[in-house]
């Protein structure tokens, strides 16, 4: 296989796809499908990535691709995973599940749970954009506190969503699962080699990714990469892996930058004031304090 710096060459979601300029998740599936290679099947809930790769009778996707509702892409991939192991054929074959946040948050998690526990074997991409993009920036579980979309927009007296964000990855980690990780695009090889530790994992693996809305957050085109590096910088978005139960960080930040400079870049928190920047802060500190507490310790038991 050709290889530039251990990436691959190959193209598996092709370029002349409809994703906006500056999509995350576009970037995300790219090199995740070149992590995963050829011998993969791929199943994905309705959302952005679908709608920008399929109009029919066009499809961007180089691999065996299959559709599935918001609520039944982990039942798809269960079915293929028993399906191939019945006819002999499940040897070698990689079998990735995507869903956008609204999917895998919401919509789809009663699934993606059931698939866990039956002990089924693929890999669950969560591709994190922070909200039901595709039909108009509503928020989902995983949209970030204080964040402005449709069904929370930024009034008066409301400023914007009053939630915190699921840890996802968390109850993801506490079915027993033996691999979580989080990944983001700004980091090519650490995404590389946790897709490859996701697919030789037992049971269901799951990675949860770190995707800019340049539309729904109100940010620059060109700065996709740019805030996906400020998201960990800031411990925003904390790059970590869940193996056989033990979190480690895979890129500890001991300064991390002030809050404040990742949130001024989006649109989506312009309405916020003094007060509310700092709640933001205590908040990413204190999920990140979190994390830290349960590093380097069997915090979760495995179970598949
Ligand atoms: C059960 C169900 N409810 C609502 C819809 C409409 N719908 C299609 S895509 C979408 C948004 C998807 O959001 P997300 O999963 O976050 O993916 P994104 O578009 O942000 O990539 C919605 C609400 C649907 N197809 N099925
Ligand atoms: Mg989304």
């Amino acid at each position: 296989m050709k290889e530039l710096k251990g990436l691959n060459y190959e193209e598996y979601f092709s370029p002349g796809h409809r994703a906006c300029a500056g999509c995350g998740e576009a970037i995300v599936l790219r090199h995740v499908l070149k992590a995963a290679g050829k011998n993969s099947i791929v199943v994905m809930a309705t959302g952005c990535m679908e709608v920008v790769s399929t109009p029919y009778p066009q499809t961007a996707w180089k691999l065996p691709w299959v559709h599935g509702a918001f609520e039944n892409v982990p039942a798809i991939a269960s079915g293929i995973d028993a399906g191939l192991e019945a006819a002999g054929k499940r040897k070698g074959v990689n079998i990735l599940a995507m869903g956008g946040d609204g999917a895998s948050f919401d919509i789809g998690f009663g699934a993606l749970s059931g698939a866990i526990e039956r002990g089924h074997k693929f890999t669950y991409i969560a591709t994190d954009n922070e909200a039901y993009m595709n039909t108009g920036v509503q928020r989902s579980g995983a949209t970030f506190p204080y964040a402005s979309t449709t069904t929370s927009p930024a009034g008066k007296k409301v400023h914007g969503k009053q939630e915190p964000k699921k840890p996802l990855p968390l109850i993801v980690a506490a079915h027993g699962v033996s691999y979580v990780a989080t990944v983001s695009p700004s980091n090519f090889f650490d995404l590389k080699g946790k897709v490859e530790k996701a697919l030789n994992a037992n049971g269901v693996s799951f990675l949860h990714a770190y995707c800019v809305c340049p539309v729904g957050w109100y940010s620059k085109s060109d700065s996709a990469i740019k805030l996906s590096k400020l998201a960990v910088q800031t411990r925003v978005f904390p790059l970590y892996e869940i193996e056989n139960g033990i979190l480690k960080f895979n890129q500890k930040v001991d300064k991390p930058k002030p809050v404040r400079d990742y949130l001024e870049l989006q649109g989506r928190f312009k309405h916020l004031g003094e007060e509310e920047i700092e709640k933001i802060q205590r908040y990413v500190n204190a999920r990140y304090e979190f994390l830290l507490s349960i590093e380097g310790k069997k915090a979760f038991d495995v179970l598949y």
